[in-house]
């Protein structure tokens, strides 16, 4: 035998795990306990989790209660939809996002209606003054998520689908006017 490595001396697979392991390791044990535990603890009182309720829904039913919605809407002169109260309705649907453009008013909370029509949509909605604030949610088909949502700022908010949905995914945007309320 000509190998360069020794090989290890004596019983070296039945040697008991050293004390300081143990400590690590048990440290590490309660250290995933915790962490795995604060993960429950802040999805009820962590302040930027989406709340709202869900309910099923078809894409029918809800393409529907969006045309019943849009027909109570009023409309400014270059037909943006402005809500009949406090109830908004946005459906995406490969590419667009019908209900839009909205306008609403800040210091008012709205019950954001969405859902999709067909596929998996990413919600994202971002203020032009300052395009690194986002929300982010998901529109998905079969389900009604209803999101209570108050605007601060007055500000042209764009409204894109971040999650891939096909050819046309990029050119999926639509704009929620906010004004002074
Ligand atoms: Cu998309």
């Amino acid at each position: 035998m000509s190998s360069p490595l020794k090989p290890p001396e004596g019983n070296w697979w039945d040697v008991p795990v050293d004390r300081r392991e143990s400590i690590y390791l048990g440290l590490a044990g309660i250290w995933s306990l915790l962490i795995f535990g604060w993960m429950s603890i802040f999805t009820r009182i962590g302040d930027q989790n989406p709340i709202g309720d869900t309910y099923r829904v078809s894409p029918e039913e809800f393409s529907e209660n969006l045309s019943e919605y849009r027909e109570n809407a009023g409309e400014t002169e270059d037909g943006v939809l402005i809500p009949d109260g406090e109830d908004v309705y946005i459906a995406a649907a490969q590419f667009a996002w019908q209900g839009t453009p909205v306008q609403l008013e800040t210091g008012k909370t709205y019950k954001i209606h969405l859902s999709s029509l067909d596929v998996q949509h990413g919600f994202s909605i971002r203020p032009e003054g300052n395009l690194t604030r986002q929300v982010n949610l998901l529109a998905l088909p079969g389900y009604e998520w209803v999101i209570e949502m108050e605007f601060d700022e007055a500000d042209t908010y764009h409204v894109i689908c971040n999650e891939f949905c096909g050819v046309g995914h990029s050119s999926m945007h639509g704009t929620i006017e906010v004004v002074e309320g």
